[in-house]
């Protein structure tokens, strides 16, 4: 069974479509963090009437979207999403796992037991060991840091795949992954971008290295 592995697709509409013009999969599965940024409504629009198996887990930025009590990110980006955002989409999001699982392949946002915590490429082994305890799959999909990896912890194979919107990775494009059994394909697409100006705040851009610095720092402080 292929899956197509989307993830943090943070309503940029021209990077999804891109990849849905190159996805050749039986299963879909949408990794969260997919209605907050530019074109919420489009982007959930597009997602939620595709035909065939498409499946769908909660992303921490769709939680806040949804949440009466302020969240991390800054209130005026989460107006701006939520008021583009019709009942129904918000009916949607209120519903969404916090996890997938399909063959041996565990899919969650940040972590299966948490749609935020932060780890990364290089976070201690010890620490990934803890977040991964009681998992019973071969191959675990993450997200939420926005930059691919593909890492064993223990008997583990943890694959980040990546951010299909909003990237930290060193070429522009769309990230996703691509899985069949045990094999695991880290796509990038490139695709032309939309006019990011509609977004009321600024559009974050990292290199790899930058953005790992960054949330090992943040995930030291939590
Ligand atoms: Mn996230």
């Amino acid at each position: 069974m292929r899956v197509a592995a989307l993830y943090d697709i943070h309503g940029n509409l021209p990077a999804l479509d891109a990849v849905l013009a190159e996805v050749d999969a039986d299963v879909i599965l949408v990794g969260g963090d997919f209605v907050a940024g530019p074109w919420p409504a489009e982007t959930y629009e597009r997602l939620t009437s595709l035909e065939g198996d498409v499946r769908f887990i909660r992303g921490n930025a769709d939680r806040e979207v949804v949440e009466e009590e302020p969240g991390r990110a800054p209130p005026e980006l989460m107006d701006f999403v939520r008021g583009r955002l019709s009942d129904d989409a918000f009916s949607f999001l209120r519903s969404l796992p916090l996890t997938e699982t399909i063959d041996r392949v565990l899919f969650c946002h940040a972590t299966p037991r948490d749609d935020e915590e932060i780890f990364t490429r290089v976070s201690p082994e010890e620490s990934w060991r803890e977040a991964l305890d009681g998992v019973d799959a071969d191959i675990v999909v993450c997200g939420h840091t926005h930059i691919q990896f593909d890492r064993p912890i223990g008997d583990i194979r943890v694959v980040n795949a990546g951010s299909v919107g909003m990237p930290y990775e060193r070429e522009a494009g769309a990230y996703w992954a691509l899985l069949d059994g045990n094999d695991v394909e880290l796509r990038r697409t490139e695709y032309v971008p939309g006019d990011l100006s509609v977004w009321p705040g600024e559009w974050p851009e990292a290199s790899p290295e930058e953005a790992t610095e960054f949330f090992e720092k943040l995930s030291r402080e939590q």
